[in-house]
């Protein structure tokens, strides 16, 4: 029998390749990965104590190798057959997200590695869209684009076999492992001839530019890759000298001396050429915009009365300035958000006293010369023992996810949905039930202070 690939081993190669495949698709992302990593190289000499940091967590080497995708999908098999398929790499699907709030007609999940060990080693995620066309009023319409989903096969039989191969026997060897790769990637490649022809495009397009999208193509193509930088706002005032138009405000929080959650930007999406079926068998010239590129710069995950401390925090903002898709008030909406979040602690120590932010414990170079025989981790911390981290937020914004939504897919005026989530809905389409980001958090959390605990335990007393 071969040796088995890890599932890690997989995801990494499977990022890298997509990555490679977009830079090709879509030059701008090449482009824009460059300037990331020249941004993320002078930032780290820069500031010695970030990277001291970053360093110590072990989280240095995966920061340029680090990205995130999204796509979409049409349908509950098609959902459930790429949960089987990331699984092949290690990702599972991690909160749900319900965007029609936002007025876009999907619900959503984050593929992505859980254990510290697996995002080290390269924390590839994938937002996972699923169309919901039960919220497109139009019911012919609605029939049609089934009719239309339910011909199309977005996966090779090479990936489906594989992933079929990879669970009877747990994992794959090395030869099967590269096919596997190259196969799946297919799934996520770019098609430029439709599905459809341009009238039943203009319609899809007219119920929502997302059901065009979803249902006019062969497959879910990637619709953006977004490197992870140490510096958006570097990155963003340098795009322009690069030829890449941004986005006019960074969406999430505001600039802060101890980052939260994450904040985003990104280049608007490209007017791509595509033919579509003209009804005799050949092809009529048309259109499609959906792909982009965007960049983001991760904080600390937050517990859930720091989320709503957040959430409140934002929507305050919004009821002063509403960010208008042009960019035209972008100065104000900053000069708000940044007033406003004064309501949310900036040093480490408070967000942690307050609980706002989930942390990583262990032994400073002091505790692990010994520790007092005590087990109140604020003492143990006061006194310089024990030191604590930041835990990276792995997941997405709502809100920011419709934000990207929102201002990449054009600047038309927002349509409204009434607010529909249905977890249970999508979880019985996706097969399987989606983790609670906040547990998995408070997990690692948990885990670290036993750890601290038990070496304090093993350990003779200093006192
Ligand atoms: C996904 C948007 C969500 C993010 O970074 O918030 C996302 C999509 O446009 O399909 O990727
Ligand atoms: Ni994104």
């Amino acid at each position: 029998m071969t040796a088995r690939v890890s599932a890690s081993d997989i995801r990494a190669s499977f990022s890298s390749a997509m990555s490679l495949m977009y830079r090709e698709e879509v030059p701008a992302y090449g482009t824009l990965m460059e300037l990331v990593a020249r941004v993320n190289d002078e930032t780290l000499t820069e500031q010695p104590a970030l990277k001291e940091r970053l360093q110590a967590t072990d989280n240095l080497d995966r920061i340029s190798e680090e990205r995130h995708g999204a796509i979409r999908v049409g349908t509950a098999q098609e959902l459930a057959t790429m949960r089987r398929t990331f699984a092949v790499m290690g990702m599972y699907p991690v909160g749900y997200y319900d965007l029609s709030t936002a007025g876009v007609p999907v619900h959503s999940t984050a593929f992505r590695p859980l254990d510290e060990e697996a995002l080290k080693h390269n924390s590839f995620r994938v937002f996972t869209s699923l169309l919901r066309l039960d919220l497109i009023a139009n019911e012919s319409l609605r029939d049609e684009a089934h009719a239309v989903l339910a011909k199309r096969q977005i996966f090779t039989a090479g990936a489906l076999a594989l992933t079929e191969k990879a669970e009877r026997e747990g994992g794959l060897g090395r030869e099967d492992a590269a096919r596997f790769v190259a196969e799946v990637l297919e799934t996520f490649r770019w098609h430029d001839k439709a599905n459809v022809g341009l009238s039943m495009y203009h319609r899809l397009h007219d119920a929502h530019r997302l059901v065009a999208d979803v249902v006019s193509f062969k497959g879910p193509h990637i619709n953006h890759l977004t490197p992870r930088t140490l510096d958006i706002d570097k990155v963003q005032a340098l795009m322009p000298d690069y030829g890449i138009a941004t986005k006019a405000v960074v969406e999430g929080p505001p600039i802060r001396n101890c980052p939260i959650l994450l904040r985003q930007t990104s280049f608007k999406a490209l007017e791509e050429p595509v033919s579509f079926q003209d009804g005799k068998g050949g092809w009529q010239a048309g259109t499609h915009t959906a792909r982009f590129g965007e960049i983001e710069q991760r904080g600390v995950a937050l517990t859930p009365k720091g989320r709503a401390l957040y959430d409140k925090l934002l929507d305050d903002t919004r009821k002063i300035v509403r960010p208008a898709a042009d960019g035209s008030n972008a100065a104000a909406y900053e000069a708000a958000l940044a007033e406003v979040f004064k309501g949310f602690p900036d040093d480490w120590h408070s967000i942690r006293a307050e609980g706002l932010g989930y942390f990583s414990y262990s032994l400073s170079e002091k505790g692990l010369k010994g520790i007092p025989a005590v087990s109140d981790m604020d003492r143990l911390i006061a006194e310089g023992y024990i030191c604590f981290d930041p835990i990276v937020y792995e997941d997405f914004l709502p809100v920011s996810a419709a934000g990207i939504f929102q201002s990449n897919l054009g600047d038309c005026a927002q349509q409204e949905f009434v607010a529909s989530p249905n977890q249970k809905r999508f979880e019985a389409d996706l097969g399987a039930e989606v983790l609670n980001e906040f547990d998995h958090y408070a997990g690692i959390e948990k885990a670290s202070v036993e750890a601290c605990l038990n070496a304090l335990k093993a350990r003779p007393a200093a006192e």
